[in-house]
């Protein structure tokens, strides 16, 4: 099949990964729609893919994977530059000549009896000047289909191009034998490369997200003036119709998608308040003409956690879910071939298939104590199908942000909400990132892992440089910067319960952060930042939370805090000459204030 492009870097490369994985046919992805079906309907042939309700999940299949390929694997990413300093301490790092020595023989031949698909996409809408093209070599339909709805995939891809350019991200990606021995995600930044094998799950295998959209994005932002950031996008619309933007970055499983899908409490909509989704999962970021940070989405679609999503958990989430939707490792509800996970409803199905493909009795079965579905089972579905997609989705220019947000998982220590002093001291906050393990929900206090921005497997690069970047990025944008705040939903009472509610409740503390963004409220000056007033976060319409629960939320313990900047100055020694002096004196600042 020819090539879709006349680009001859594209061209030599692809020639070079035929030549490499010698498969029996070649396939060029052009994103058409007839293709696409004829590549679904070999996938149900084989049993790779199985065909679900087509009247209530119209256009949706589901796949399952082998029970050692579930998830990421970060003992086994590798960021391979040259330099193993430039890797930093928080990723494993090999030499490039070596990596490369040790995977090839591993791909040699590895397509022989299988069809080889070339699939050309955009990160970011075709035409923007935010958007980066990559291409993904890979043996896997599963691969091609979730490709189909995360990115703009197909010929359309290389308009942004052009016939001569080499910016494009090669990706070269073969399940091989699924062998978790042999599994490697491998990431070389100097080459604009991406090397994965034996996996044939989501984050490992969908070039596009993690490995290009973080890993070498970042590191294309620090050589370029931009950033790329695990961060989501939303846009609240105040009753006057204006929208204001913010990001926020959370570790995984902290609940970045209900965030940025949440519909706010009726004391807003009735009052004409609405939330837009642009992203839930990734930034890019640039400064714009105007001198603001401009964002884009450079995901099409969503690949979320299935468990725990809802009607009241994630009404959005779950909507966008309805049609043209793959999932992979929920289980079956075999009498009308639907999907069910778990806290999706209390109605486990009678006649189900559990994760791995044994068919069980699912209540009995979620009685003894099993889970039907995998607890990081996923929804690949359709950004289009997002009731509250924002109609700035697609455009090239992306949002103006007014705020970035950080948060994390913490029981005791950080407060509802606080605003850094200033953008050094926001990105101190934002390095200083961190969640406990879920053993706080026992009362217990969990251990506490730090999260840098929640990049810490995502950064392409030296920690330390990274955050060199972020304090570049804030001489550049000056007074135009975002504001940055950090919030945490998770502060839990004396019987390990969580006191805020979260979930919709959160667009009150939005409502705080982008009075703050437009100087419309005062703040408590604190040793870690800016506070609210308690009585300046709206608490109308909760059930049992008054001001005073506010305020408690908002204290702020110094003896806690003294030993938080304790671990603190423990985590930054990691980073040794590259830990930004701007970050120590922030840190020594913070101790100062802290006793007073
Ligand atoms: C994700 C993650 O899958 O952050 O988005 O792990
Ligand atoms: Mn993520």
């Amino acid at each position: 099949m020819a090539s879709l492009t006349k680009n001859p870097n594209v061209n030599k490369w692809v020639d070079e990964m035929i030549a490499l994985c010698k498969p029996e046919k070649v396939m060029w992805i052009d994103g058409s729609k007839e293709q696409l079906d004829a590549l679904r309907a070999e996938a149900i042939s084989t049993g790779e893919m199985i065909k679900l309700n087509e009247e209530k999940l119209p256009g949706c299949l589901y796949h399952r994977t082998k029970p050692n390929d579930v998830a990421r694997v970060e003992d086994r990413t590798f960021i391979c530059s040259r330099k193993k300093e430039d890797a930093g301490p928080t990723n494993n790092w090999c030499d490039p000549k070596e990596m490369y020595a040790k995977l090839t023989p591993m791909y040699d031949g590895v397509m022989k009896n299988r069809t080889m698909y070339i699939i050309p996409y955009s990160m970011g809408p075709i035409g923007s000047p935010l958007a980066k093209v990559g291409v993904e070599v890979t043996d896997s339909i599963y691969v091609v289909l979730n490709m189909a709805i995360m990115t703009r995939m197909g010929a359309d891809a290389f308009k942004n191009l052009g016939d001569t350019s080499d910016d494009f991200v090669r990706g070269l990606h073969s399940k091989a034998d699924v062998d978790p021995e042999k599994r490697y995600i491998v990431q070389f930044p100097e080459d604009n490369t991406i090397w994965s094998i034996n996996s044939a799950y989501g984050g490992n295998v969908l070039l596009g997200k993690k490995c290009f959209a973080l890993r070498i994005a970042s590191y294309q932002g620090k050589n370029e003036g931009w950033m790329a950031e695990h961060m989501l996008i939303l846009g609240i619309e105040k009753p006057n119709g204006e929208i204001k933007y913010v990001t926020a970055a959370f570790p995984s499983a902290c609940g970045k998608t209900n965030l940025a899908m949440l519909i706010p409490p009726e004391g807003y909509t009735k009052r004409g308040y609405k939330v837009w989704t642009v992203g839930d999962d990734i930034a890019w970021l640039k400064p714009g003409p105007d001198g603001r940070l401009y964002a884009i989405n450079p995901e099409n679609g969503f690949f979320g956690v299935a468990p725990g999503t809802n009607e009241k958990s994630n009404f959005n989430a779950l909507a966008s879910t309805r049609k043209n939707t793959i999932f992979t490792n929920v289980a079956i509800n075999n009498d009308d071939m639907t999907v069910w996970w778990e806290k999706l409803d209390k109605n486990p199905p009678v006649n189900a298939t559990e994760w791995k493909g044994e068919k069980v009795n699912g209540p009995e079965y979620v009685a003894a104590g099993n889970k039907l579905a995998h607890p990081n089972s996923r929804f690949t579905a359709p950004a289009e199908n997002c009731p509250c997609i924002s109609p700035e989705f697609n455009n090239p220019q992306g949002v103006p942000i007014s705020a970035m947000i950080f948060g994390g998982r913490r029981a005791k220590t950080a407060p509802l909400v606080y605003q850094s002093f200033n953008w050094q001291h926001g990105t101190f906050v934002g390095s200083i990132m961190a969640s406990e393990t879920t053993a706080a929900a026992t009362g217990a206090v969990g251990v506490v892992r730090r999260d840098p921005m929640a990049m810490l497997p995502f950064c392409g690069y030296h920690m330390g440089d990274y955050w060199a970047h972020w304090l570049e990025m804030g001489k550049i944008l000056g007074d135009k910067a975002p504001k940055i705040f950090n919030v945490n939903w998770f502060r839990t009472d004396e019987n390990g319960d969580f006191i805020w509610p979260g979930y919709g409740d959160n667009m009150r503390v939005l409502d705080w952060i982008i009075e703050r963004c437009e100087g419309a409220v005062d703040a408590v000056e604190t040793p870690i930042g800016y506070e609210p007033k308690p009585e300046d976060i709206n608490v109308e319409g909760l059930d049992g939370i008054t001001t005073e629960t506010v305020a408690d939320l908002l204290s702020v313990d110094k003896d806690l805090w003294k030993e938080e900047a304790a671990g603190i100055e423990e985590f930054y020694k990691k980073f040794g000459e590259k830990l930004p002096k701007e970050l120590s004196e922030e840190l020594a600042n913070l101790k100062a204030r802290l006793s007073k």
